[in-house]
């Protein structure tokens, strides 16, 4: 059997034992590819569309949005139970989609089950403020209701996580869901929407809660335009949000926005380097460069990054690149071609810039040979200077190292990038850390100290500031971007004393 053969009915038994139909082996949809080896794994059912999705959420959401929040939140418990079952089975499955190394794959699953955890939890705890009132006799209080239908744009990167940390909230919260994934990622997309429908009918609930539009850009636009979608919760490129937000704006929808990171690590003299190289490696070359929160640029004090990058450029010569299916690879593809063009694309602008390549960026041959699945040695650059090409976010495994003499010139440097989503800072020194943690510090939405920026807990607000969009996801208080409050003041007096002292009559 040919190892294309071996992925497409791979792909087929999985989607079985998810209980979803595998794809067909020709057919009218398209067809997609993984990117382990570039071969077609099968052709796309044709699902229901965009605006017909959105009518019978609208119509669900007016039922669902009256049953109470503990009861709503026993479909994310069974949603949970069904990922802790499935969990191998779909993170091989995003092994096989979206190229992640099988450890990755699982975890992508393992957040999953986290968020179901959380808002299992959530599902009792939605509560809203008593606030003093100025008037005798009054109480003043907030609520926290449904919002309405809630479009999912989610990348190809975390295919399935993604949706989740939106999706359970949104459950929760008296929401119904429609959810349009990445062209690049449909696979995994339709296993999640198995399970899906699985739990609610587990959960005994007979209402289309969640729906699954597979389609191109038009699809995206016909949600994103729709004034029956209350909130568009959008998971991509800076591009695609400045698209977006426009549009749900001109419309007075809501729209909830995690773009593109340009993330960095600040390296201390006093950091501990052998904690700095393991948490940088892991941030820099854990898939392949392809999270939004993937490390880009270190800011290395100069007495130390002679001894950082050699010792970087020593552990990425032992990187296992290969298979994401092979248990022992650290490094699997990049997503497609255009990737591997932006990645070559960035190292040349990198040495017309004065940047010298320590290590990495060839292309390799992966499991399929030279004809299939796009496979790069990830780079080390040392940089003179943080140039243009730093200040954007190229999606791959390149790491740009530059030197700082004073802690205020490199936190400078840190927040001089279009993007503000995560950001770290290796140190043992105290007030190094609290001066990073502080208003003066990072400007990111999320800032660590001795962790690198990638790999955040799902219990914690994720998202970012400037062109990352501002939106925040999964846990803490997320959940408020879902619902809609109203503020109440009941008048229980016999009385109607004005605010503001105002007298009338
Ligand atoms: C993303 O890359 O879109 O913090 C999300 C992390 C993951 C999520 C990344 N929990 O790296």
């Amino acid at each position: 059997m040919t190892a294309t053969a071996t992925l497409a009915s791979r792909t087929a038994d999985l989607l079985r034992s998810l209980g979803a139909a595998p794809l067909e082996a020709d057919g009218d949809g398209p067809a997609t590819r993984s990117p382990v080896t570039g071969e077609t794994l099968g052709h796309l059912p044709t699902t229901v569309s965009a605006a017909d999705a959105v009518t019978a959420a609208a119509a669900a959401f007016t039922e669902w949005s009256s049953v109470p929040a503990p009861v709503r939140g026993a479909v994310v418990r069974e949603l949970g139970e069904l990922l802790r079952e499935h969990k191998s089975a779909l993170g091989e499955l995003v092994s096989i989609e979206a190229g992640k190394i099988v450890s990755e794959g699982l975890g992508e699953v393992q957040e999953m089950i986290d968020i179901c955890d959380f808002g299992v939890g959530l599902s009792r705890q939605l509560h809203g403020a008593t606030i003093a009132t100025e008037r005798p006799g009054h109480r003043m209080m907030e609520q926290w209701h449904p919002l309405g239908v809630v479009a999912v744009i989610t990348a190809f990167n975390f295919p399935v996580a993604v949706w989740s940390w939106n999706t359970v909230l949104a459950l929760v919260a008296g929401d119904t869901v429609v959810w349009k994934p990445s062209e690049k990622t449909p696979v995994t997309a339709i296993a999640v929407q198995a399970l899906a429908d699985e739990a609610a009918r587990r959960a005994g609930v007979d209402l289309p809660v969640t729906q699954l539009v597979l389609g191109e850009r038009e699809a995206g636009e016909a949600l994103v335009d729709d004034p029956r979608v209350a909130l568009v919760s959008a998971t991509g490129s800076t591009r695609m949000g400045r698209e977006v937000a426009p549009r749900v704006a001109a419309r007075f929808g809501r729209v909830l926005l995690e773009l593109g990171g340009n993330n960095a690590a600040i390296v201390c003299p006093s950091a501990d380097l052998d904690l700095t190289v393991r948490g940088i490696v892991f941030s820099a070359v854990g898939t392949a460069g392809q999270r939004c929160t993937s490390l880009r640029r270190a800011i290395v004090h100069e007495s130390v990054a002679d001894e950082l990058v050699d010792r970087l450029a020593a552990a990425y010569a032992t990187l296992p690149i290969g298979s994401p299916l092979d248990p022992d690879t650290l490094v699997g593809p990049l997503i497609d071609e255009d990737a591997y063009t932006a990645f070559a694309a960035a190292l040349d602008e990198a040495r017309a810039d004065g940047g010298v390549v320590v290590t990495g960026g060839e292309r390799v041959d992966g499991p399929g040979g030279s004809a299939g699945g796009v496979y790069v040695r990830p780079a080390v650059v040392r940089m003179p200077s943080q140039t243009a090409v730093m200040r954007r976010e190229t999606f791959g495994p390149i790491l740009y190292v530059v030197t700082y003499t004073d802690l205020g010139d490199a936190i400078a440097v840190h927040n001089d990038v279009p993007q503000g989503l995560s950001s770290s800072i290796f140190t043992t020194n105290l007030r190094e850390a609290e001066r990073f943690l502080s208003p003066s510090g990072s400007d990111c939405g999320i800032a660590n100290v001795n962790i690198g920026p990638s790999g955040a807990e799902i219990g914690g607000a994720f998202g970012g500031e400037k062109e990352t969009g501002g939106g925040r996801e999964s846990g803490s208080d997320a959940w408020k971007a879902y619902m809609r409050r109203t503020t109440n003041t009941v008048n229980y007096s016999s009385e109607l004393p004005l605010a503001q002292g105002v007298t009338f009559g």
